[in-house]
């Protein structure tokens, strides 16, 4: 059987710019210069790249800044645009063949059941991206973030298991699908509805939040307000913002977030269908430094970063420098593996801090390399297999900056 949706789908997607962006904004972003993301947040230079309707966090604006992403800098993917939306109107609607109570859930009855409070990163499955053009010299679709599409937070909120369970979840239940209340997302003016994307029951039961609060305060406009889900360790796509529905059947559900787009296409996979619908993320590995960063010779820098993986705990992290080059013909000296220092306990589904002394001692440039290592066994490796929309990126990232 194939898939209701063409693979058209995928390479336009991207295109797409701010649609449904104008009346979101409020009167202080209308007067700045720059095209409106549609995001209700500002996004000082210093603290995001804006990337479309999508805004990146600078990872060196984490420095320094403790574990959780501060809510100003957290990065934002909008397939279209933040609405504002009222809590006191909303309501979370739970259907589908997969119930036998259909029924409404208002904020306050929501925030009525036990409240869970755990920690997660959210990361967008196209984190990485730029990477696959810039280092592996592979053109891919889609927004071209460097390493900044993530972030952790500690998220509150309801069980889905609880939510399901009021709503009578029938034990023949496969799929649950919860859609978004923004905007519908227009592709080369094609109507694909709503962001939605079917999850299996199993994680759905399992470990999964409908989240009213980030970082001990009600979610921001961009990241869901009043409630979105969160599915810590999967590809962000599925912790669908701003819920309104969640349709639970007693068979497999299809959207195009899990068949176009989501999956991974290219000569390593070689079924029309490509690879199974994503979910958990990957691991990688960052620096909290600006690309380009000149750091004085001579001197002892703090190197500090973040690692994580979706699939397992964080064991180890590396990190090794390369220097000279120069211009001149010498070659680039590589120091081995030194292992950094982890400043949290690492856990399934978020990140650590870690931390290297470096010395460099010539002027010129330089190249620094992290690694991470998980309890799933997996390394970093150099290179990433391709895939045409430059999902899942987990190579080991040169992050050049410059000795003076
Ligand atoms: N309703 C809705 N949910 C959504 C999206 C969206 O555009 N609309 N983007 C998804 C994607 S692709 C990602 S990576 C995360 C980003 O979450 P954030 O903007 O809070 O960082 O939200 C997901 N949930
Ligand atoms: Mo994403």
């Amino acid at each position: 059987m194939s898939s209701p949706y063409t693979r058209r789908h995928a390479v336009k997607l991207f295109a797409a710019t701010g649609i449904g962006a104008v009346g979101v904004l409020g009167a202080a972003h209308r007067a700045s210069a720059a095209p409106a993301p549609g995001i209700v947040k500002p996004l000082p230079p210093e603290l995001f790249t804006v990337r479309g309707t999508n805004a990146e966090t600078r990872f060196e604006a984490l420095r320094g800044t403790g574990f959780h992403t501060p809510l100003d800098r957290f990065f934002v993917r909008n397939h279209t645009a933040t609405p504002r939306l009222d809590a006191r109107t909303w309501r979370l609607r739970i259907r589908g063949s997969g119930v036998a109570a259909p029924r409404a859930f208002t904020l306050a009855e929501l925030k009525a059941l036990p409240a869970v409070e755990r920690s997660a990163f959210l990361e967008c499955a196209g984190n990485g991206r730029s990477f696959f053009d810039s280092q592996q010299g592979q053109a891919v679709t889609g927004t071209a973030w460097r390493l900044g599409a993530i972030g952790s937070a500690r998220w509150r909120g309801a069980r889905l298991s609880d939510v399901l369970r009021l709503a009578g979840v029938r034990p023949e239940a496969v799929d649950v699908q919860p859609t978004g209340l923004d905007a519908a997302f227009v592709s080369d003016g094609e109507n694909l509805g709503h962001v939605r994307r079917p999850l299996p029951i199993g994680k759905a039961m399992d470990d999964v939040l409908l989240a009213y609060e980030m970082n001990g305060e009600p979610l921001p406009y961009d990241h869901g307000y009043p409630v979105r889900v969160l599915v810590p360790g999967w590809v962000g796509v599925a912790s669908v913002k701003w819920v309104g529905d969640i349709e639970v059947a007693d068979r497999p559900l299809a959207s195009p977030w899990n068949t176009d787009f989501y999956r991974l296409f290219g000569p390593a996979y070689p079924s029309p269908e490509g690879s199974a619908p994503l979910t958990r993320q990957t691991l990688k590995s960052a620096f909290e430094l600006p690309e380009g960063a000149e750091l004085r010779a001579g001197r002892t820098h703090h190197l500090t970063g973040r690692a994580w993986s979706g699939r397992g705990r964080v064991t180890a992290v590396h990190v090794r420098t390369e220097t000279g080059g120069g211009g001149g013909g010498r070659g680039w000296g590589a120091s081995s593996w030194a292992r950094a220092r982890l400043h949290d306990d690492p856990r399934t589904a978020d990140w650590v801090r870690w931390s290297l002394p470096w010395r460099p001692r010539h002027p010129g440039p330089a190249a620094l390399l992290a690694r991470t290592t998980d309890s799933d066994g997996t390394r970093q490796p150099v290179g990433t297999v391709f895939n045409e929309q430059g999902y899942l990126f987990d190579a080991i990232v040169r992050h050049g900056v410059r000795v003076v």
